[in-house]
């Protein structure tokens, strides 16, 4: 019996590791075995790839939505509000015009309408006594209050009040903003943000000279302070407290339900910096900075005291004027994902603060989300293009606000660094050049000229301007996407102010699947070749087979090992 059972026994084991063999995919045999196996069985036939998937249809956004208020003819046209010339957006979005003429004349001197229509309250941009007797007011009180976007909210599941750079992606934000009237989001339906509460903070315009008074009106849960990097303004203020905004050495921060107000003068003019001195490494980060520009004293010369949003200046200053056609705010930032997500996860001050401070390590941060003025592409194409015409000149405010440094390269351009910090570069000393290196919180004034000289300019077109390390041109990894856009010539743009681009289709990135990784890159232009493959089913049924067959095997090995004991 034991005799007959043990030859047996070797049966099941031979036909498992035959099975085995036979199911074992071809490709992955040695190269000498393949050979070897060819030479006795011959070629094996050729086999079809599988067939292409079939993907979703694409139903994207519209590039520049017909309907909304930004990209009405009414805001985006030339116009003339409160005496205020508010010159015409050539882009897709423009700003609230209403709103700009009221940080120009200030809320507390335009007409109820006017404020009305503008959104914001009568003391959110005061403007005093012409001091000097030229013209203008020189006594400038803004009040900044402290805004969060796309936080958790114990009332709802969904993020609270939406603000999103690209299609479906809405990282946590805290911002300063200008003080509005009425509720933060667009109407009692909608969860999203009214247009000036955004990112990023507004860039703040002062003239040289002008007695400037800044309140930080704290209606957020943590403290925080205003720093203004690089603005002349004394350590302490007139009754001794604070002015530097920075907690470890002038002064206890702005707790919340609190309000401090800080103090300057200017003396000198230049492109400076604001933001918050508390846990910069986080606050700042999260989104508490800004443009500071102090303009060069003029006559008449009524500023734009806020830019929501940065971006086209509509009413640019007299010295301003006087050398350039055009003026452009650019802030760019860069978000780590692991940071902004925190005020998403909790939403008790006390676990937001120990996520942050003690959880978070900032020396382990990566950048996975690139901004030019609150946006990543394709929405930069919407807000933050560079419209110039041939023969004219523009000045690009850049402010590097990121953790990482920016090699910002113009394609079919150079531009002249005038300006570094704020500080002139001596004429005599400038250089054109098409990569301008910005160390983090580093600003810099850029000349741009567009006479089509094969120096300065090549050319009206669609001419992009970005980082030219690579990681700022994606989204998380996903290009393009990061802070591309730019310098268009309007020549280049349709009616609605959307630039007239050929080549590759625009729609898959206007759609939240794209920069969630779930659609093939070149599938508009090649849908079958460059669609995902599909599956090998006859490569599946090989590796369950292989299992299979594996699984017997080992079984019936360990049961003969046994009975082999046994004996
Ligand atoms: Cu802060």
């Amino acid at each position: 019996m034991s005799g007959r059972n043990g030859r047996w026994s070797w049966i099941l084991p031979a036909v498992a590791l035959a099975g085995m063999l036979l199911c074992y995919p071809p490709a992955w045999y040695p190269q000498g075995l393949k050979l070897w196996l060819t030479s006795w069985f011959g070629t094996p036939s050729y086999r079809s790839p599988p067939h292409s998937m079939d993907m979703p249809a694409v139903n994207p956004e519209p590039f520049c939505p017909e309907g909304a208020v930004e990209s009405s003819a009414a805001w985006r046209a030339a116009q003339e509000i409160e005496g205020v010339s508010i010159r015409a957006t050539e882009g897709c979005f423009a700003d609230n015009p209403h709103a700009v003429a009221a940080f120009v004349r200030g809320t507390n001197r335009v007409s109820p309408e006017t404020l009305a229509l503008s959104g914001l309250t009568s003391d959110a941009v005061v403007k005093g006594e012409d001091l000097d007797g030229d013209g203008d007011p020189d006594e400038i009180h803004i009040r900044l209050e402290i805004v969060e976007l796309n936080g958790a909210s114990p009332e709802s599941s969904e993020l609270m009040t939406q603000f999103a750079i690209a299609p479906g992606i809405r990282p946590g934000f805290w911002v300063f903003a200008p003080k509005l009237a009425g509720m933060a989001t667009v109407n009692f339906e909608s969860l999203q943000a009214r247009g000036m509460l955004r990112l990023p903070s507004p860039a703040i315009r002062v003239e040289q000279g002008d007695r400037v008074r800044i309140t930080l009106e704290n209606g957020h849960y943590m403290p925080h302070t205003l720093h203004l990097h690089g603005a002349d303004h004394p350590f302490l203020d007139v009754t001794g407290e604070g002015n530097d905004g920075v907690p470890i050495a002038s002064e206890v921060p702005v707790m919340p339900g609190g309000a401090r107000t800080y103090e300057l003068t200017p003396r000198n003019s230049g492109t400076k910096f604001y933001h918050c001195h508390v846990q910069p490494h986080v606050h700042v980060m999260m989104g508490l900075q800004g443009l500071f520009i102090i303009e060069e004293n003029r006559p008449n010369n009524w500023l734009q005291t806020l830019n929501p949003g940065a971006g086209q200046v509509r009413v640019p200053s007299k010295a301003v004027t006087e050398r350039y056609d055009r003026e452009f705010d650019l802030h760019y930032s860069d978000i780590d994902q692991q940071l902004n997500e925190r005020i998403q996860r909790h939403n008790d001050p006390r676990t937001v603060t120990r996520s942050m401070h003690r959880e978070y390590d900032a020396t382990d941060a990566t950048a996975d989300y690139f901004t030019l003025n609150g946006r990543s592409f394709p929405y930069t194409f919407r807000e933050s293009l560079v419209v110039v015409k041939p023969d004219e000149s523009a000045l690009m405010r850049v402010l590097n606000g990121g953790r990482e440094g920016i090699s910002l390269h113009t394609h079919g351009h150079t531009v002249t660094v005038t300006h570094r910090d704020g500080v002139e570069v001596a004429p005599e000393v400038r250089e054109r050049r098409d990569v301008v290196w910005i160390a983090p919180a580093q600003r810099m004034d850029l000349a741009l000229a567009t006479t089509n000289d094969g120096h300065g300019a090549y050319g009206p077109g669609i001419w992009l301007f970005h980082d030219h390390g690579k990681k700022a041109v994606t989204t998380d990894g996903i290009g393009p996407g990061g802070h591309i856009s730019a310098i268009v010539y309007e020549e280049f743009l349709a009616e609605n102010g959307w630039p007239k681009t050929s080549g590759v289709s625009l729609e898959p990135y206007f759609t939240e699947d794209y920069y969630r990784k779930e659609l093939p890159v070149w599938q508009a232009y090649a849908p079958r070749l460059l669609s995902d493959a599909g599956y090998d089913l006859l490569a599946l049924l090989r590796l369950l087979g292989l299992a299979l067959f594996g699984g017997m095997f080992l079984a019936a090995a360990w049961s003969l090992f046994r009975r082999r004991r046994r004996v």
